[in-house]
């Protein structure tokens, strides 16, 4: 085991934990394709501006990642939140989470819902567990969607320490059509949205108005990050979601709403604290019959909804 756990009990203003990391390890013999100093991807980019890369089919050896992170024995807590009448799209997200979410990797789901009752029993692959835990129901789906920021940060800071090495919160209007898994780990992790990765930043709807804490100016912005899917480290995403959530909080004793919500915020936040790794649009796509000559495989995807019939206001 590469990565280490290492308590810091005695500071209490400070994280319980912190990671070490020992590094991405091969072993002598093991026989994978070389990779190429000139030839790669050239249709997308794949590094962002301050060296991040991006991650798209063809960038990323599956069989070598898998390897060399199956050293590290790693538990990937992953969260999702059902209320209302979003618990209809529990059983298509979980199924095909089973098929294709970090396969051969520990999985710990942590689910939210109003409706425990009707939570569908899904076969979990072995190392993969699912924990559902009871929430309020809310009247706007504007704070349910919102409300993800506080209920995330209390999980990581009261519980996950010594449980999981990283986090992913997504959406569950979505379903899993193809591999999800290590490739995706890092310190933070933002997805490019589906319907802004090819469009000017004048054109990304960030909050433009200066009275709310997620205002970003015309002339700033890198990308257009998706609410529907983050994560990272313990550490960055409790980082991420306190942030969020006291800004979410301040805007609201202000009476205002960002455009995009939680969204809006969270691309305020990767602005100024710029994500380690990004996904590209094939881990969040718009529909998964609408096609791009660049996304050559759809790994995860919104599913078509009528938000009037399953939300519970307009
Ligand atoms: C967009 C974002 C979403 C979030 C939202 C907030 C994309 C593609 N989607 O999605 O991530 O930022 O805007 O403005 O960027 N939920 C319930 N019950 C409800 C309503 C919502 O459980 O009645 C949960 C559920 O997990 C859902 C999530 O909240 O997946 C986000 O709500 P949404 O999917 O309706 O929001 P949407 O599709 O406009």
């Amino acid at each position: 085991m590469y990565r280490m756990l290492i308590y810091m009990n005695n500071n209490q203003s400070r994280p319980k934990w912190k990671l070490k990391d020992y590094g991405l390890r091969s072993t002598p013999g093991f026989v994978y394709q070389q990779p190429s100093a000139l030839r790669g991807r050239t249709d997308v980019a794949s590094v962002t501006s301050w060296l991040a890369p991006i991650v798209w089919e063809g960038t990323f050896d599956p069989t070598l990642i898998d390897f060399m992170y199956k050293k590290q024995n790693l538990t990937i807590a992953t969260t999702v939140f059902a209320l209302g009448k979003y618990t209809r799209f529990l059983k298509d997200f979980l199924e095909s989470a089973e098929q294709h979410y970090f396969v051969g990797f520990r999985v710990q789901y942590y689910l939210f819902t109003d409706h425990p009752e009707v939570v569908p029993v899904v076969k979990m692959r072995e190392n993969h567990h699912l924990t559902v835990r009871k929430v309020p129901s809310m009247n706007r789906w504007q704070d349910i969607s919102m409300g993800r920021m506080d209920i995330l940060e209390k999980l990581i800071e009261n519980e996950l320490a010594g449980e999981a090495d990283y986090i992913f919160c997504l959406d569950v209007d979505t379903q899993f059509y193809g591999r999800w898994s290590v490739e995706s780990l890092g310190r933070l992790v933002g997805v490019i949205h589906p319907w802004f990765f090819e469009a000017p930043r004048h054109l990304f709807t960030y909050e433009r108005r200066p009275e709310s804490l997620a205002y970003i100016p015309e002339g700033e912005g890198d990308y257009y990050f998706t609410g529907a899917a983050f994560g990272g480290s313990l550490e960055d995403v409790l980082h991420l979601t306190k942030t969020c959530r006291e800004q979410l909080n301040i805007d609201t004793a202000n009476s205002i709403e960002a455009v995009w919500h939680e969204e809006s915020h969270l691309n305020k936040y990767f602005l100024y604290n710029k994500p380690s790794k990004l996904l590209s649009p094939e881990y969040l796509w718009r529909n998964i019959n609408a096609g791009s000559s660049q996304i050559k495989t759809i790994r995860f995807s919104h599913v078509a909804k009528n938000n009037a019939e399953v939300r519970p206001n307009p």
